[in-house]
């Protein structure tokens, strides 16, 4: 039972990153399996970076493979991608695990992101997670900003079987997130999951209404949120670097959600985030049912791109 389940989250890894794996496995093997000379490190260059992982990822790894070939000048094509993968692996490795939480309830998590990038379906997928889990989970419906935005978590909620606390439309969010809290507080809730409107992150009224979102929610958490998630689109590539050195300005970022995975040749994107900010990724998106959700296994994922 507990090997199908590993199984099956496993070929859903793989089916993830194929796209990836197509454009960065299999090139990197097939540039790695000539002489490791000045045009295969261009080369192997120019796919790395081509894969999202971003100009100084890309560099990084050409100069471990350089030492590595000094070191063994007659390795394998095999051994070269396996000091490459361990190489990324060591990256990753520095990922902090989610931390134990203390027995406070309720914990909460914030959404935040850019317009479009997955937030309210990302809550979804959070709070059936969790709920699988066994967690009393309530979800707070603090995008009041976009007509129908209430709705649509209102919506899942319904599916999902879960409650919603909303407010009215264009009030202010800080106030439903508040009354979210309130409301996980008096229930004895597990957990409370707080979506946000969608908010560019040029413009810095928008940017400043989530540091009063994190003022109301210390008068009730004095610690404020437990986790405060990112969401973001991969198919945006390298734009969400930005994305996440501002957010990360206004809110303390503790991890990221990269969403639309699925059919995206963007997996490299993994990499060069958590490579260029240190913000661990936590959850990947891989499609638009509640259940398209993965806990993100930097192993797993290493394996599944090569
Ligand atoms: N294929 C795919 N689609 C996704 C994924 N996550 C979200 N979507 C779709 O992306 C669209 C936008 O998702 P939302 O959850 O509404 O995004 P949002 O960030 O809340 O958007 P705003 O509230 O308008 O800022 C919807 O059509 C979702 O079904 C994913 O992982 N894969
Ligand atoms: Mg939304």
């Amino acid at each position: 039972m507990v090997f199908n389940l590993l199984k099956s989250g496993l070929s859903k890894i793989r089916a993830t990153f194929s796209k990836t794996r197509s454009i960065l496995g299999d090139k990197v093997r097939k540039v790695l399996s000539h002489p490791f000379d000045e045009q295969r490190q261009e080369e192997l260059e120019q796919i790395l970076y081509e894969s999202d992982l971003g100009t100084l990822l890309a560099e990084d790894c050409v100069k471990h493979l350089q030492s590595f070939t000094r070191k063994y000048p007659k390795s394998s094509t095999e051994e070269l991608i396996e000091a490459l993968k361990a190489y990324l692996h060591q990256i990753l490795a520095k990922m902090p695990p989610i931390q134990k939480k203390n027995e406070k309830k309720p914990q909460m998590i914030l959404i935040v992101g850019v317009n479009g990038s997955g937030k309210t379906t990302s809550c979804a997928k959070l709070a059936y997670l969790f709920k699988k889990e066994g967690k009393k989970v309530l979800l707070a419906a603090g995008d009041t900003f976009r007509a129908g935005a209430t709705h649509q978590l209102d919506l899942w909620s319904k599916q999902l079987n879960i409650d919603c606390i909303k407010g009215k439309e264009k009030g202010d969010p800080s106030a439903v997130i508040f009354d979210g809290l309130q409301a996980a507080l008096n229930r004895g809730m597990d957990l409370i999951i707080a979506d946000t409107a969608g908010r560019l992150q040029s413009k810095t009224h928008l940017m400043d209404e989530l540091g009063k979102i994190l003022r109301v929610t210390k008068k009730l958490l004095p610690e404020g949120p437990d986790e405060i998630y990112l969401v973001l689109d991969a198919t945006t590539g390298q734009n969400a670097i930005d994305q996440a050195k501002v957010f990360n300005q206004f809110t303390p970022l503790t991890g990221v959600i990269l969403t639309k995975l699925d059919g995206s040749a963007k997996g490299g994107m993994i990499l060069s985030i958590f490579h260029q900010m240190g913000i661990p990724i936590r959850y990947i998106g891989i499609g638009e049912k509640e259940s398209d959700f993965i806990p993100f296994d930097p192993k797993s994922y290493i394996d599944a791109l090569f």
